[in-house]
């Protein structure tokens, strides 16, 4: 539908915005209220009537009230650009910072980048990467005075977004339906995102600790050994995994005779000392009579179809694949039930690797774009892959999740894809993918990860020490430095390169990774309670440090810090050298954020150690530590200590939040945990802290209780005041 100029006037303004955007300009877009301060836009009434079924939206959202598009403070314009494809665009105001964009290279402020959404297999990406493993068409706009918007195209197809000049969506296929979340802040807008997409499912808290990897742990006595060598030597960690080299020739729910004789053994033996399991699970299955799943799928007749109708066949790990096509629900749940046999095995965690998916023998390095999908109809129905390609992935881990869940209905299932969608939270935590052993990629993983934390999937983290090449022990010990501060917190190294684990190189970088692993697991209560946060308001884990105050310019464009929750800055030396001073957030009040740090091992501060980055609180918290751990479960007593880490703010008041529950299954979403809150407060020169509120049915722990007041005062006494 376009707009028929019908005067020399608007011919002249018409020719106007035709020049200006490259493009041909819809009539004044239809809008209706699906929210708080959120509002759907449309091309037309008819785009509005055929609109496509959302993967992003975690259910359908109807209309709740009608809008006067001329009131509205932020108004896409939907037009044809000149490449025949649907677009819209959203003019910024000065001084707007925009974010986003999903998982994207190079730096934290997007204004200028364009970037692509469109699910790609990229080994040894560049800062110069305009697509990566997952899609998140949308953008993060926070204006001048610290309000912000967030504008989510909600398409699946290929689509570029362009931040040159404003915010442009070009996607290929019909119109869509553009959703703007316009709040009085970054983080509420967040909030709206959740409300929107969904949120995480709140992970086992074995997942929440630090996992080591590495392409691959083979065979089973390799996987032992280095998991008994972090117990030996007192480096924390939770989790062991097992890359695709356990499978038989690379099978899918197979496992190597020789190499993985008994994984059920293996994980008995695993749990017996604290380590959970993950294992890998690909898409591609080989195409081969005999093979159980090829068999149950071709007797089912579950593949994806190439554009003749027959089965499409491509090469992965296996040789000749055929590809589930996921987005069928009987095809989910014959992929679903093939987990129940593999988790019996007590497996743990799942991760779904190459579902872009990757092909090999494919110029695209994926499905041919006129493949088909049987699509349910409340997807969409029967398309091309060009169409659902950005969502593969997201429906693989569905199902996977889904199986994961109906084997042990009682655990909380733990899945990481490396593919996904916006949205795709719901389903999966997601890694940043190949990235590559040099401080380049060292520096580019924290704005990575904090952008697609801006983007609705805060479960995500690098592979430490970097996935392709060697690097060196020091590029090594940085990254540990931060990377055990990642909501996702694992080291991954890729085939043929040296050993990295924490005690390959030198055992000074070996007592810094035992450092900065113990930063991890003594700020766990702390970290637990932020996962849960996310997992109820979609609020980031890690997020910017502009999250401290956005209405600072200053602190808009900050590569090298983050903040883990609210209330925790993490302040990177991201060069060989060191040599960038973060920006800070500003005093409050007069007030500093505090520099804080631990005991390590030898009862040394650990700030003394330069690889570890420096942390700093906030004004006005409290953050919840505990003794160092081994693993989650280690000492059951461990939850008999806690220490509260206080920052008083100009008024002598600090407070902070408390989540515990068991960590395991879902006793949690019918009362059984514990949150608690503590404030603290000032009498004369003393501080007091106390828990001022408290829900739940947990039983509260007697358990003694230390207060650590930080800052530069000195004071009288410091208590923890019972009741
Ligand atoms: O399964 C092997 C690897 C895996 O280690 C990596 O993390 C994935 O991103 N996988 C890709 C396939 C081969 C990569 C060269």
């Amino acid at each position: 539908m376009f707009i028929k100029p019908v005067s020399r006037y608007a011919l002249i303004v018409f020719g106007i915005i035709m020049l200006s955007m490259q493009g041909v300009l819809h009539a004044a877009p239809v809008a209706e209220v699906i929210g708080d301060g959120i509002v759907r836009f449309d091309a037309s009434p008819e785009a509005a009537d055929n609109r496509r079924p959302s993967f992003a939206l975690q259910r359908a959202l109807p209309g709740i009230g009608s809008v006067e598009v001329s009131n509205l403070p932020v108004v896409p314009k939907f037009f044809v650009a000149d490449s025949g494809r649907s677009a819209v665009t959203i003019s910024i105001g000065p001084g707007t910072s925009l974010y986003g964009t999903g998982e994207c290279a190079g730096p934290l402020l997007r204004n200028g980048f364009v970037t692509e959404a469109w699910n790609h297999d990229a080994f040894g990406y560049g800062l110069d990467a305009k697509n990566l493993y997952t899609s998140h068409p949308w953008v993060l706009a926070v204006r001048a005075d610290g309000s912000a918007y967030g504008i989510l195209a909600d398409t699946t197809e290929k689509c570029e977004i362009d931040l040159r000049d404003g915010i442009t969506f070009r996607a290929e296929g019909p119109e869509f339906s553009v959703i703007v979340i316009d709040r009085e802040s970054p983080q509420a807008v967040m909030k709206g995102l959740g409300e929107l997409t969904g949120t995480i499912a709140m992970p086992p808290k074995w997942a929440v600790g630090y996992h080591q990897c590495r392409y691959s742990y083979n065979p089973d006595s390799r996987v032992k050994e280095v998991a008994m060598e972090f117990r030996n030597r007192r480096l924390p960690a939770d989790v062991i995994w097992m890359d695709i080299d356990y499978m038989n020739g690379y099978r899918v729910f197979t496992f190597d005779d020789e190499q993985f004789p008994d994984p059920a053994g293996l994980n008995e033996w695993l749990d017996t000392i604290g380590f959970s399991n993950v294992w890998m699970i690909d898409p591609g299955v080989k195409r081969e009579e005999g093979y159980f799943v090829y068999d149950s799928g071709e007797e089912l007749d579950v593949w994806t179809k190439n554009a003749k109708g027959e089965t499409f066949t491509g090469e992965v790990w296996p040789g000749v694949c055929v590809f589930p096509d996921y987005f069928n629900k009987d095809v989910r749940s014959w992929w679903s039930g093939l987990y129940e046999d593999f988790m019996a095995l007590g497996i743990d965690g799942v991760w779904n690797d190459m579902n872009e998916p990757a092909v090999f023998n494919v110029k695209s390095k994926t499905m041919p774009e006129d493949n088909i999908h049987h699509a349910d109809e409340q997807l969409g129905g029967t398309g091309t892959h060009a169409r659902y390609h950005n969502v593969y992935g997201m429906q693989m881990i569905r199902a996977t999740r889904e199986g994961v869940l109906a084997t042990n209905p009682t655990k909380r299932p733990f899945v990481l894809s490396r593919a996904n969608f916006i949205g795709g939270q719901r389903y999966g935590a997601t890694w940043t993918g190949d990235n590559s052993a040099n401080w380049e990629h060292l520096e580019m993983s924290i704005p990575m990860t904090l952008n697609l934390s801006l983007s609705g999937q805060p479960f995500a983290g690098p592979d430490i020490g970097g996935f392709a090449y060697n690097g060196d022990g020091e590029l090594f010990a940085r990254w540990m430095g931060f990377g055990t501060l990642m909501p996702f917190s694992r080291g991954h190294t890729a085939k043929g390169n040296i050993d990295k684990e924490p005690w390959s190189f030198t055992p000074e970088i070996e007592a810094t990774c035992r450092r900065a692993l113990e930063r991890r697991y003594r700020l766990m209560p702390y970290i637990y309670t932020l996962f849960h946060e996310s997992s109820v308001s979609g609020m980031p884990i890690a997020m910017p440090t502009f999250f401290a105050d956005p209405a600072d310019p200053a602190l808009r464009s900050e590569d090298d810090s983050f903040l883990l929750g609210p209330d925790l800055l993490v302040s990177v030396g991201a060069t060989p050298e060191s040599d960038r001073m973060p920006v800070l957030p500003m005093a409050v009040d007069g007030v500093e954020w505090a520099k804080f740090d631990f005991p390590d091992f030898d009862g040394h501060p650990d700030s003394e150690d330069a690889h570890l980055p420096i942390l700093r609180i906030r004004p006005g918290a409290i953050i919840a530590t505990a003794p160092v751990t081994q693993f989650f479960g280690d000492r059951p007593d461990s939850r008999d200590e806690l220490t509260l880490i206080v920052h008083l703010d100009a008024n002598g008041f600090a407070s902070g939040e408390l989540y515990e529950d068991a960590g395991e299954g879902f006793g949690y979403l019918v009362g059984n945990y514990l949150r608690t809150t503590y404030q603290a407060t000032l009498d004369g020169n003393s501080v007091v802290v106390r828990i001022s509120a408290e829900d739940g049915r947990m039983d509260r722990p007697n358990r003694r209780v230390r207060i650590r007041v930080v800052g530069d005062h000195e004071f009288d006494s410091v208590e923890f005041a019972k009741d």
